[in-house]
């Protein structure tokens, strides 16, 4: 899979596509990230990428020009010829949740618009973008966090990212539900104990401790989750 971004601030993704999963992805090949500066695709002397909004207001709003050009430059022109999906990270988008990361990570190529100031020009989004996501109901400065977002969701998904597929399948939301407590060593730590079904050796009373802490949990922490559709996933 290939993920682009298109954002005024690339260096923000420098250590985060270097470091972890991510980084030996892009290593082994399997996976192709990069953020692309947004001002690279502007043609003026200072480099604008935002200017007053029409009608008046606070703050600036995201010029046309470089984003659609950015964006067809990574894309191509809107259509249903074109190779990628192109997603905006917006407090006005669809909320992203799990099902459609898995849907995401079935695609091959990816081009996230990460967006700054008050918001992008209507007409960008309407001539270049195929979609809009929104990572949560909070406001945050800038769309670069809810692109990492995206990308770590997506592309722990994919085929091998993740060393181990097993991780990927058993664990929360997958089937809606939350995962239950998890132990490590010691057996005894400041006087807590593991609980001792998890040093039986019984796998099927593990399984079935596991399950029913899962639920205890999810109805505790979630109950929203647990009137939902498997389909829905989270
Ligand atoms: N989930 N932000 C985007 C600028 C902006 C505003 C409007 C497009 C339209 C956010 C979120 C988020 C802050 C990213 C504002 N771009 N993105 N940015 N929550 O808060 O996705």
């Amino acid at each position: 899979m290939r993920i682009d971004v298109v954002t005024i601030f690339p260096e923000l993704f420098e250590a985060f596509l270097r470091t972890s999963l991510l980084g030996s992805a892009r290593e082994a090949g399997v996976l192709a990230v990069e953020a692309h500066d947004l001002r690279r695709f502007t043609h003026d002397r200072h480099r604008s990428v935002d200017d007053v909004p029409y009608g008046g207001g606070p703050g600036m709003v995201m010029k046309p020009e470089p984003l659609v050009e950015a964006i067809e430059a990574l894309a191509g022109p809107k259509g249903p010829d074109r190779g990628a999906r192109v997603i905006l990270l917006s407090p006005q988008g669809t909320p992203f949740h799990q099902a459609r990361a898995v849907e995401l990570a079935g695609e091959s190529h990816l081009v996230l618009v990460a967006g700054r100031y008050e918001g992008v020009d209507q007409r960008a989004v309407e001539l270049a973008v195929d979609e809009e996501l929104a990572i949560g109901d909070y406001v945050l400065c800038g769309g670069e966090i809810p692109a990492m977002v995206a990308i770590e969701a997506v592309a722990r998904l994919v085929p091998g990212v993740v060393g181990n597929p097993a991780s990927v399948e058993t664990e929360s939301f997958g089937d809606a539900r939350l995962e239950g407590p998890q132990y490590t060593r010691p057996a005894v730590f400041r006087g807590l104990e593991v609980p001792a079904v998890l040093r039986s050796g019984n796998h099927a009373a593990i399984a079935r401790w596991r399950a029913e802490q899962a639920f205890e949990w999810t109805r505790r922490r979630r109950p929203d989750l647990l009137g939902r559709r498997r389909e829905e996933g989270s």
